[in-house]
This record gives C-alpha cells, sequence and structure tokens, in this order.
C-alpha cells in the first residue's frame, strides 16, 4: 500500500524529538481533547475481540489512513500526510483496541471530530511477533502472540562485537521470529571500533545481509543504509547493544535516549521501554525497541522449533520416525548430518539449547 508521508514535510518533528528525549518527563495530554462529544455507537465497529481490518482500498472510504509510531498509555501518535497527530483513547473500547495494534499498523481513523478516533488497521502484510504457546501447547497455530510491530520488510537483528559480548543464541531466535512473521532478516554487528568482527561463518550460507557497524568512526553506515532504504525496518537485539543508537546515527540526529553499558555486569541497562517508530527519509521507517529482557520471555513449543531450523528439513524427511525432535532418537538423519558436516554443528548446538528451553 502507498502512503504519503513525507520526512521534508513532517513540521512536528522538532517537538517529537523533544518528546522522546523528555519522555521519562511525559504525562498523558489532557489537551488533546476528548472524545466526549461523540457517541458510543461510532466504536462498535470493535466486535468484541476482533480487531477490525480492512483492505487497503477499503480503508480510504472508511477514514484516513497513518502509520501507528508510538503508544502512550492511552495516548497515541500516528505520522499521516507528512504530519505527526496523537489522540487518546477515550472509551472502554478505544481502550481495548489500542492493546491490540502494534507499532507500524495502518490505521483507519476518524479526525472529524475533537479527537483521532481509530476505527481500524489495514490488513497487515507481515508481522515481528514473540510467541508464547496456549495452554494446550499443541501447534504453533494456536500460539498466542505478542506483536513487537507489524508491516515489516526487514528485522535488523543487532549484536554488538562487544559489551555485551557477542553471542549467537538469541540471533537464532530471531531468526525464528523472521520466518514466522515473514520478515527479511539482516544481521547487523555494531561496535566495530571496539573488537574484530566475530566469526559469522555458520550463518555463510543462510543468505542474509552481515554487516558490521560502528555508531563512533561510522564504518559501514552506507553499507546499511543501502540495505535499509525504501523498507520498513525494525531493530531488535540485546539491551546495550547500541540499537537506539544507530537509529540516532541513520537519523543524524539524537532522538533516542542511549546509556552506558554497565562496566560490572557488561549488560546493558534496559534504556529503552517502549517501541517507536521514526521516518528516515519519505519511503524508509526505523522502528526501535527495547532490548529483550529475557531468553524466556518468549516460548515456541518443542515440536514446533525444528520447523524453523529449514537447513534439518531435507534430512529430516529420512528420520525413522516422522515427528523426531533430532535428539535423543535413534536413526536421526539430521544428527547423520551433523556428524558428516552437512549441517552447522554450531546451529544444531544452537537448535538443542532451545530445544531444551522449549516447553
Ligand atoms: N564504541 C561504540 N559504542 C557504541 C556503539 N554503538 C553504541 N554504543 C554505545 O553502547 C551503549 C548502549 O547503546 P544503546 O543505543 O543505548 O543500546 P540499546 O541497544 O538501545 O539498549 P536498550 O535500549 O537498553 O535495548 C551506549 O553507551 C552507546 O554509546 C558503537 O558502534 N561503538
Ligand atoms: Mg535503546
Ligand atoms: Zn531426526
Amino acid at each position: 500500500m502507498e502512503d504519503n508521508y513525507f520526512y521534508n514535510e513532517y513540521p512536528d518533528s522538532d517537538k517529537y524529538a523533544k518528546r522522546q528525549r523528555n519522555r521519562h518527563r511525559f504525562k498523558r495530554n489532557k489537551d488533546i481533547g476528548n472524545a466526549s462529544g461523540k457517541s458510543e455507537n461510532q466504536t462498535a465497529s470493535v466486535d468484541g475481540e476482533e480487531l477490525t481490518t480492512y483492505s487497503p482500498n477499503e480503508a480510504k472510504e472508511y477514514g484516513s489512513v497513518g502509520v501507528l509510531a508510538e503508544i502512550e498509555y492511552y495516548t497515541y501518535f500516528i505520522i499521516s500526510g507528512g504530519k505527526l497527530i496523537s489522540g487518546v483513547a477515550e472509551s472502554k473500547e478505544q481502550k481495548s483496541m489500542l492493546g491490540k495494534l502494534a507499532i507500524g499498523d495502518y490505521v483507519v481513523f476518524n479526525a472529524s471530530g475533537q479527537n483521532i478516533e481509530i476505527l481500524g488497521i489495514v490488513e497487515r502484510h507481515s508481522k515481528l511477533v514473540r510467541i508464547s504457546i496456549d495452554a494446550t501447547k499443541t501447534s504453533i497455530a494456536k500460539a498466542e502472540e505478542h506483536i513487537i510491530a507489524a508491516n515489516i520488510d526487514i528485522a535488523v537483528i543487532v549484536a554488538s562485537t562487544t559489551k555485551p559480548p557477542f553471542r549467537t543464541g538469541l540471533i537464532d531466535r530471531y531468526l525464528i521470529m523472521c520466518q514466522y512473521g515473514n520478515i527479511s532478516p539482516l544481521l547487523c554487528i555494531t561496535k566495530t571500533d571496539l573488537a574484530p568482527m566475530p566469526d559469522l561463518s555458520i550463518y555463510k550460507d543462510s543468505g542474509f545481509p552481515i554487516i558490521g557497524v560502528s555508531n563512533k568512526t561510522h564504518e559501514g553506515i552506507e553499507n546499511l543504509v543501502s540495505h535499509l532504504k525504501g523498507n520498513t525496518c525494525v531493530l531488535v537485539g540485546n539491551s546495550g547493544v547500541g540499537k537506539s543508537t544507530l537509529i540516532n546515527t541513520l537519523l543524524k540526529k539524537e532522538i533516542m535516549p542511549t546509556n552506558e553499558v554497565s562496566s560490572k555486569s557488561g549488560k546493558g541497562r534496559h534504556t529503552t521501554t517502549s517501541t517507536s517508530l521514526h521516518l528516515m527519509d519519505e519511503s524508509t521507517s526505523l522502528i526501535d525497541t527495547p532490548g529483550i529482557r529475557s531468553l524466556e520471555l518468549w516460548n515456541i513449543d518443542s515440536g514446533s522449533l525444528r520447523l524453523y531450523f529449514t537447513e534439518f528439513t531435507k534430512f529430516a524427511a529420512d528420520c525413522e520416525f516422522r515427528d523426531c525432535t533430532h535428539s535423543h532418537e535413534p536413526h536421526c538423519a539430521v544428527k547423520e548430518a551433523v556428524k558428516d558436516g552437512l549441517i552447522s554443528k554450531e546451529r544444531y548446538d544452537s537448535y538443542l539449547r532451545l530445544l531444551k528451553k522449549a516447553k
């Protein structure tokens, strides 16, 4: 779908930047208006549980369309027609709907009254989700999803050469999320000024771009920009790897607050606490996310995990058991392939570690 907002005619961008810097002091803006003039019926488009979804063509008939940039308490910020606008969820229905929206959603809204009323969203073409399995734990299809961001083209999986130390486990988890959500991954290694690039040979056959950058020297930034141009990109990764710093580098503005990694623990400080979307240019958006707090935050059931390690698939057909988890079973063709060097041992070990944690 074509959206028509332009960075150059983005009059509130400085205000937005300031608000970002002062976010800890941000209070719900009571001046934005209220929905008291509206009848409750106008929000009846939310049919209890489901979020109303429009096709891109339908959307224009029902209201204005803009991209959801940030939510703070009951206030939402939408970029539409080159402007950053905001509204407040007042009714029970609007509040409940807010909980179902994701940053990056194209929201359909009615701006005819004092307040901006969200009617629904345009169909999502992709979504980055943390997956948690429902109580029956029978399939991934039944998973209850927590959407990190919607309508994403590229997930920039950010890891640092050091501070915090480089590890592959989280990268593998994000690769699974990308596959589940129909999103192209890009691996970005920051802090190349502090230490050499880690050995990434295990990913050499995976086909996604791997780019080293430094936010200090700006090495690699141009290369990264050439990959991101024209796309909606979400930055994900551990706390302290430099996601917000990278957004500032790419926007050439100090919009996002950043914080030093604790010298004691070597861990990030969870500086970013909410997800927010920023325009890099008229066709490129960048979404900053809070660093994942814990590896246990999301789960995939052990039966589905193997499906996300696509390089196992062609061997798995020869396993003795159709539902082989490629761990303890005899006559496992995947284990054979690892032994023969046809599947990366490191990727397999990562699979086993995730399998142990999968519930
Ligand atoms: N030397 C060096 N330091 C960097 C680089 N990128 C980021 N940093 C520093 O790393 C620290 C953490 O950066 P942030 O951008 O706050 O990290 P984050 O990933 O946004 O962390 P959370 O918001 O907690 O998820 C800051 O002190 C940055 O200045 C880099 O390329 N080189
Ligand atoms: Mg951050
Ligand atoms: Zn097997």
